[in-house]
């Protein structure tokens, strides 16, 4: 007889065996076949658990872990699985055919994962369906050794049992390992982006000193692109060929184009300083960020496409499925909205959209960022929707007017005196007229406003509190916008169409 502990060691085995195996020939299937599809099951059925998120839950996991919501989705599904497989072959000790036939479930489920990702076809199912085959197999193998020990010596036999699931176990962690590092086959396109000569633009934009702040712990005018956030649904960050992109616009045009990544080098690129933020940042949060962009106008391509008049909305898609809507008059009014190539200078890095990607200023990244960027379709609001919009998000996003205290931080330490308060504020394409400081419930202070060379980018702002005494105080913060709104008090959280609600710090002062 094999026991259920015996049974989930040898479930635990099959189930790493069978990703071992799926993982690794999905990594081979990629690398060889340089398919656009999602051969890897770990990767389709992440994928699909992210598209399959509510709102509520993309809320909780954005404010729970921040940009490593991808970490703690894979540290979820570990431990998901390992208690899948071990439950499952306790089962399969007691009730064999039932414990096999769930374990095939859990791989069609899987497969049902692979074949759905939008870039897959139905043959990138063959990885999955390779290593369910070799895992059930096992699974039976394993439970057999254990169920007839051999009469003289059924001590030793089990003992072997253990130590051969031990050991495929370890066998297949390393598999699923190392097929995720042979797949990551950024390699190549790493190369391409850093080889990439960018044309010079013809209007470019430098940021004033006055813009920039001189206080250390200030915020930098400019995010440097390594600490820039990340927020995206890919599990993996996509490696687009630029000799293999293509941007086509379609839908409602006159004629549908298509250009390369060189044909795109060709045109006329301007720069913008443009912040980028989430919908999903908190009020005081750091899910924002301002570049410089180098690009070409989207207008200029959807004026050579000739948008139809009954047109509102750009559906834009990625490379990997996702998509934006984005109102038509953002992309084609005179604000710099751009099929940006370029980063503070650099070739987009991979993470932030390689080799082209859409920044428009005025809007939550969830309705006009999209990274990795492929198809311009030309619609309306009543015909399609973007990505988030069913998830539980607004179709239209502008940026909500907001601003954020940096200096003190929250729950600080400040010596009695005179202190200095500063931060950022943002109202993209309005621009920020003032900011004002409020400590306790006392009267609002105007802060003194750093420079703003344009309206699509954050505004620093600083000020000197005369005279903090010692105790608990309470500082707050609100900007109005370059049409004379205040920034509303308004408590909201992220979802539908962004949080809302003057950031405030505590500090406790101390005697000096
Ligand atoms: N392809 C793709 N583009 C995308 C997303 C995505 O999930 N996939 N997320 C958008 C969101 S929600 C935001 S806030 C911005 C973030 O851009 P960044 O990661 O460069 O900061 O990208 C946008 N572009
Ligand atoms: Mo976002």
């Amino acid at each position: 007889m094999t026991t259920p502990r015996e049974g989930a060691l040898a479930g635990l085995a099959a189930g790493a065996v069978t990703l071992g195996t799926a993982e690794l020939l999905a990594a081979a299937w990629v690398r060889l076949l340089a398919g656009a599809g999602v051969p890897s099951p770990l990767l389709a059925v992440g994928a699909a658990f992210v598209d399959l998120t509510p709102a509520w839950l993309k809320d909780w996991a954005v404010t729970t872990f921040g940009t490593a919501d991808k970490v703690a989705l894979g540290v979820g599904m570990a431990l998901t699985l390992t208690l899948i497989c071990a439950g499952l072959g306790a089962l399969s000790s007691r009730h064999r055919t039932l414990g096999l036939g769930l374990f095939a479930v859990v791989g069609l489920v899987g497969m049902a994962a692979v074949v759905t990702r939008p870039s897959s076809g139905p043959l990138d199912a063959t990885p999955t369906v390779v290593g369910v085959l070799v895992g059930s197999w096992l699974l039976g193998r394993l439970l057999d050794r254990g169920a007839h020990p051999t009469p003289q010596a059924g001590g030793a036999s089990r003992r072997e049992l253990l130590q051969t699931a031990g050991g495929l176990t370890v066998l297949g962690v390393v598999g699923i390992a190392a097929g995720q590092a042979l797949s990551t086959a950024g390699r190549a396109a790493d190369r391409a982006a850093r080889a990439i000569g960018l044309p010079r633009p013809t209007r470019e934009v430098t940021v004033p000193a006055g813009a920039v702040s001189d206080l250390a712990e200030h915020t930098a005018y400019l995010t440097p692109n390594d600490s820039f956030y990340r927020i995206d649904t890919a599990l993996r960050v996509p490696r687009v060929d630029p000799d293999g992109w293509r941007l086509k616009v379609t839908g409602l045009v006159e004629r549908e184009v298509e250009i390369s990544y060189a044909e795109l080098l060709e045109e006329e690129h301007v720069e913008a300083l443009v912040t980028l933020t989430c919908v999903s940042n908190t009020v005081g949060g750091d899910l924002v960020g301002n570049a410089r962009w180098q690009g070409w106008p989207v207008r200029e391509l959807l004026a050579r496409a000739g948008v139809r008049p009954e047109a509102d909305m750009v559906l834009s898609r990625s490379v990997d499925g996702w998509t934006a809507g984005t109102p038509i008059e953002a992309l084609t009014d005179d604000r710099d909205a751009l099929l940006a190539v370029a980063m503070n200078g650099e070739p987009l890095p991979a993470q932030h959209g390689f080799p082209v990607r859409l920044v428009v200023p005025g809007l939550y990244g969830y309705v006009s960022a999209t990274k990795w960027v492929t198809e311009l379709k030309v619609t309306r609001f009543d015909a399609d929707e973007g990505y988030w919009t069913p998830r539980g998000w607004s179709a239209l996003g502008p940026i909500k007017t907001a601003s954020r205290i940096d200096v003190p931080r929250d729950r600080a330490r400040v010596a009695a005196g005179e202190v200095v308060v500063a931060g950022v504020a943002w109202a993209q394409h309005r621009g920020i007229e003032a900011v004002e400081v409020q400590v306790d419930e006392e009267v609002w202070r105007p802060a003194e406003l750093l420079d703003q060379p344009t309206v699509d980018a954050w505004r620093l702002w600083r000020w000197t509190w005369p005279e903090a005494t010692p105790g608990d105080h309470v500082l707050r913060v609100r900007a109005t916008d370059g049409a004379g709104e205040v920034q509303t008090a308004d408590v909201a959280a992220p979802a539908p169409d962004g949080a809302s609600g003057w950031h405030t710090v505590r500090v406790r002062v101390v005697g000096s």
